[in-house]
C-alpha cells in the first residue's frame, strides 16, 4: 500500500507520505479506496433488492470502506510508519448530510450489511445539496445553517444516467450519482442518489430560507424542508415523486437490461419502502408498467403488489404522512389517476372507512397504499410490531394478518464497534479471538471472562481512555472542559417530546437544587446531550433552550460546577456519535413507553459497554431480555398502561403539579434565575406546555426516573460490579448486528 499511496501522492500533488499535508494524504487514500472498490465485481443475483429511502445517514466513509475492503489495519500501519494517524487524516472528510435520525442511519447500516452478506441490493434516494441543516448555538438557542457538504467531495460519482420526470408543468431530466458500498466479504453494491442539475444553492438566504415555490432551483437543496406551510409541504411531495419516479425507471431499465420480462418483475426485483416517503413508487411502477411496458392494469397491480414491501418506523399519528389530493395533483400528477384506481380497488375489497386510501376530505393516506398494495408490512422491534397489530394498524391486521411481521433493528458493528472503539476491539481480539468479526453473535464468548479480574480492569481502563479522548475532542471542538473521572450520562438523539429530553432536564434541575442544598453526588456527573430540533418544531427548540440555559447556570455557579457539568453537543451527527458512544457510562433511552418504535442508539451504546437507563419501550425490551434485569436499569409506566391512559384521556399533568417535589422542579424553568439566563417567551411557553399538556407524560415517570437514575449512579461506585455489567452488555450485543436483521429480511421477505 505504501508504494500505491506514494505513487498517487506523486501524481496528484508531486509529494510523498513524508511531505504531503493531511488533506493531500486524505485525497490519496480516498482515490486508492475508490480504485480498490472499483476493482471489485458488482454483487449480482437473479433477484435484486432496491432499498428506497429519503434518508441515508452514511457518516464518513474512509475508515469504514477500508474496513470492508480488509485494508484498514494495513492503512493505519502504513500511515503510522510515517508518523501519520488515520483518525486525524479522516478528520479531513466532510460527513455527508443525507439523513436526519434513526431511520436514515438504519438505512446506512442496512446497506453495509446487505453488501457484507453478499446480497445483490442497491439503495436509492436523493442527493441533497445541503441535506439536513448544520446546527449552531447562539444566545442559548439553536440556529440553522446550510450544510454544503458536497463541495470538494468525491465519493460521489456523477453518472451519465438520466431519467425524464414530470415536475409540475414541465418535464425535467434527472442526474444519477453513485456511491460504492463495498461488502465486508467481497463484491460491492451501489447507493444511487438522484439530483437535478438546475438546483442552485445560490437561492439560499439568511440561514436556511429560500423560495419554496422555485422547484427547479430548490428541489434537492434540503432534506425535510420546513413543512409548516403549504409551499413547504408541496415541495416535499415534489421531492418524493422525483425520487420514486427516478427509482422506478431505474428498476425497470435494469430489469429489461437483464433481459427479463416486465411481467416477471416480482421474480427479479424487490422494493423495500423505508417509511412512507417513497410510497409513490407503487403507483409510479404501475403507471410505467401500463403506459410504457404494455401491461394491463390488472397485471401491473398484481406484479407491483408482489414486488413492494413496507417498513413502518413510527407510531406517532402525526408522523404518518397524509397528502391532500390537490398537492398530489400539482406535484405528482402522473400518479393521481393510478392512486384513484387503487382507491377504487380497496373500496371493492372493504367499506371500512378506516382503511381507505382517499378519505372523505380528499386526503391520501400514504401508509394505506403501502399496506394494501405491498406484500409485507414490518415493524422494527417486537413491541412496536405488536402495538401496530393490536392498536395503530389493527383494521389492517384484521384484513391481512399474514402480511405483518417483525424485523428487530440492528446496527453495523463494523462501524459501531470495530471502527469507533479500536481499543475495545483489540481487547476482544485478544480474549475471544477475531472470529466474532465474521459472526457477531460470537461476542457471547466474552461471558467466559465475567470473573476475570484482568479483563474487567482492562474494560474499565479502555472506557477511561475513551472518556479522555472524548474530553479532548470536546475541549477542542467546543472549548468545554469535561472531567474524565465523572460519570458520563449521555442522551444523544433527535429532539422530540416523546424522547423526553425535558424529563432528563428536570432531573438536572433536581441535581442543581440538591447540590445547592448540600446533597452532593458521590462522584461528579457529566450530563451530555446532543440533539437537533426540526426548524419549525417550536417546543423542541424550547427544550434545547432549556438545556443550554441549565448548562450555563451549572457552569456559572461555583457551588454546582464541581459536581455537575451539563454539556450540549453542537451539531450532533454520526461523527460525534462515534466519539461519544465509546465514552459513555450511562445510556439514556427514556422515551414514553409505546412511542419509540425501536431505537438504535441504545444498541450502539450497549455494544460499547454502556449501561442502559431506560423505559420498557422499543428495542429496550429486547435488550432487557438479553442482558437480564440486573444489567440494565428500567423504570417508568409500561406501554399497556400508557396506551390505556391515552385511550381514556386519563392523564392530567395539573394533578401531578400538586406534588410539591414535582412543582419545584418544573417551576424552576420560569424562575428569576432562568429568566435571567434565557428567553422569557420560550421558557414560559415550555413551562405552560409541561404543566398543562405534557403530552408525553414526563411528569408521570419523573419520580421513578430520578430514583432509578440515582440508584444506578450509586452502583457505579462498585467498579468491579459495574465492569461486569459492561461485559454482559458487550457480550450480548451481537444479536443487534444488522447482519442478523438483514439475514431475517432476506429469509422472510426478500428471498434473494
Ligand atoms: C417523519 C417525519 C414526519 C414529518 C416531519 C419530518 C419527518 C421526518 C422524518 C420522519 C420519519 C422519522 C421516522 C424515524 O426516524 N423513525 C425512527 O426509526 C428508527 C429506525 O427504525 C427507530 O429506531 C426509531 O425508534 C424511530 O423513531
Amino acid at each position: 500500500m505504501e508504494q500505491e499511496l506514494n505513487a498517487l501522492l506523486r501524481d496528484l500533488f508531486g509529494k510523498t507520505l513524508e511531505t504531503a499535508q493531511s488533506a493531500e494524504v486524505y485525497d490519496a487514500l480516498m482515490q486508492l479506496t475508490l480504485q480498490k472498490m472499483g476493482d471489485r465485481p458488482r454483487l449480482s443475483g437473479d433477484k435484486k433488492l432496491y432499498y428506497v429511502s429519503a434518508e441515508f445517514l452514511i457518516g464518513k466513509l474512509l475508515s469504514c470502506n477500508l474496513i470492508s475492503l480488509g485494508l484498514f489495519e494495513e492503512a493505519k500501519a502504513t500511515l503510522a510508519r510515517h508518523g501519520l494517524d488515520l483518525a486525524s487524516i479522516e478528520e479531513e472528510e466532510r460527513e455527508p448530510s443525507l439523513g436526519n435520525g434513526g431511520l436514515g442511519r438504519l438505512a446506512a447500516c442496512f446497506l453495509d450489511s446487505i453488501a457484507a452478506l453478499g446480497l445483490c441490493g442497491d439503495g436509492a434516494g436523493l442527493c441533497y445539496h445541503d441535506g439536513l441543516f448544520r446546527q449552531r448555538f447562539e444566545a442559548n438557542k439553536q440556529q440553522e445553517l446550510p450544510d454544503a457538504w458536497r463541495g470538494g467531495q468525491s465519493w460521489l460519482r456523477r453518472t451519465d444516467v438520466h431519467f425524464p420526470v414530470r415536475l409540475g408543468e414541465k418535464t425535467v431530466l434527472s442526474t444519477m450519482y453513485d456511491i460504492d458500498i463495498p461488502g465486508a466479504n467481497g463484491g460491492r453494491n451501489t447507493l444511487h442518489l438522484f439530483d437535478l442539475d438546475t438546483v442552485d444553492e445560490g437561492i439560499i438566504r439568511d440561514g436556511i430560507a429560500f423560495d419554496k415555490t422555485d422547484i427547479e432551483h430548490n428541489l434537492t437543496l434540503f432534506l425535510y424542508p420546513d413543512d409548516s406551510d403549504g409551499d413547504g409541504r408541496l415541495l416535499r411531495v415534489y421531492q418524493q415523486y422525483f425520487m420514486v419516479s427516478c427509482t422506478a425507471q431505474l428498476i425497470l431499465h435494469e430489469l429489461t437490461e437483464r433481459s427479463f420480462s416486465p411481467k416477471s418483475l416480482h421474480e427479479h426485483a424487490v422494493v423495500q419502502i423505508n417509511d412512507t416517503h417513497p410510497t409513490m413508487i407503487i403507483p409510479e411502477l404501475i403507471r410505467l408498467l401500463t403506459q410504457q411496458y404494455g401491461l394491463t392494469m390488472d397485471e401491473a397491480v398484481a406484479e407491483v403488489e408482489r414486488t413492494c414491501a413496507y417498513t413502518n418506523h413510527t407510531i406517532l399519528a402525526e408522523a404518518l404522512e397524509k397528502w391532500p389530493m390537490r398537492f398530489l395533483k400539482q406535484a405528482a400528477a402522473p400518479v393521481v389517476p393510478i392512486i384513484g384506481e387503487l382507491d377504487r380497488r380497496v373500496r371493492a375489497r372493504t367499506d371500512d372507512p378506516a382503511v381507505q386510501i382517499i378519505d372523505e376530505h380528499d386526503v391520501v393516506h400514504m401508509a394505506h397504499i403501502d399496506i394494501h398494495f405491498g406484500f409485507s408490512v414490518n415493524g422494527v422491534a417486537a413491541l412496536h410490531t405488536e402495538i401496530l397489530k393490536k392498536t395503530e394498524l389493527k383494521p389492517f391486521y384484521d384484513l391481512y394478518p399474514a402480511k405483518f411481521n417483525n424485523k428487530t433493528n440492528g446496527i453495523t458493528l463494523r462501524r459501531w464497534l470495530l471502527h469507533c472503539n479500536q481499543p475495545l476491539t483489540a481487547l476482544l481480539r485478544e480474549t475471544i479471538g477475531p472470529g466474532f468479526e465474521r459472526d457477531f453473535t460470537g461476542l457471547e464468548a466474552l461471558l467466559a471472562y465475567r470473573e476475570d479480574a484482568q479483563v474487567l480492569d482492562r474494560l474499565l481502563s479502555i472506557k477511561r481512555e475513551n472518556k479522555e479522548a472524548f474530553a479532548a475532542a470536546i475541549a477542542s471542538l467546543q472549548g468545554v472542559a469535561i472531567d474524565p473521572e465523572s460519570i458520563y450520562d449521555v442522551q444523544v438523539k433527535r429532539l422530540h417530546e416523546y424522547k423526553r429530553q425535558q424529563m432528563n432536564a428536570l432531573y438536572a434541575i433536581g441535581k442543581i437544587l440538591d447540590i445547592r442544598a448540600g446533597r452532593v453526588p458521590a462522584r461528579p456527573i457529566t450530563m451530555i446531550f446532543g440533539a437537533k430540533a426540526a426548524p419549525a418544531y417550536t417546543i423542541a427548540k424550547d427544550i434545547i433552550h432549556l438545556i443550554l440555559c441549565l448548562s450555563q447556570i451549572a457552569r456559572e455557579d461555583p457551588a454546582v460546577r464541581p459536581h455537575l457539568n451539563i454539556v450540549m453537543l453542537e451539531n450532533y451527527n454520526v461523527t460525534l456519535a462515534e466519539k461519544v458512544i465509546p465514552a459513555c457510562d450511562v445510556s439514556e433511552q427514556i422515551s414514553l413507553a409505546s412511542k419509540e418504535a425501536s431505537g438504535t442508539g441504545n444498541m450502539k451504546f450497549m455494544a460499547n459497554g454502556a449501561v442502559t437507563l431506560g423505559t420498557l419501550d422499543g428495542a429496550n425490551v429486547e435488550i432487557r431480555d438479553l442482558v437480564g434485569e440486573e444489567n440494565i436499569a428500567v423504570f417508568g409506566r409500561h406501554s399497556d398502561e400508557v396506551i390505556r391512559l391515552y385511550a381514556q384521556n386519563a392523564y392530567d399533568p395539573k394533578a401531578l403539579m400538586k406534588n410539591p417535589a414535582v412543582a419545584r422542579l418544573v417551576d424552576f424553568i420560569v424562575s428569576d434565575e432562568m429568566l435571567a439566563a434565557g428567553d422569557r417567551e420560550s421558557l414560559t411557553r415550555l413551562h405552560h406546555e409541561i404543566t398543562t399538556k405534557d403530552y408525553f407524560m414526563a411528569l408521570l415517570d419523573l419520580e421513578d426516573y430520578t430514583r432509578t437514575k440515582d440508584a444506578l449512579f450509586a452502583r457505579y461506585e462498585n467498579r468491579r460490579a459495574w465492569a461486569q455489567m459492561m461485559l454482559v452488555n458487550i457480550a450480548k450485543s451481537g444479536y443487534f448486528s444488522s447482519d442478523r436483521t438483514i439475514a431475517q429480511y432476506n429469509e422472510e421477505i426478500w428471498h434473494l
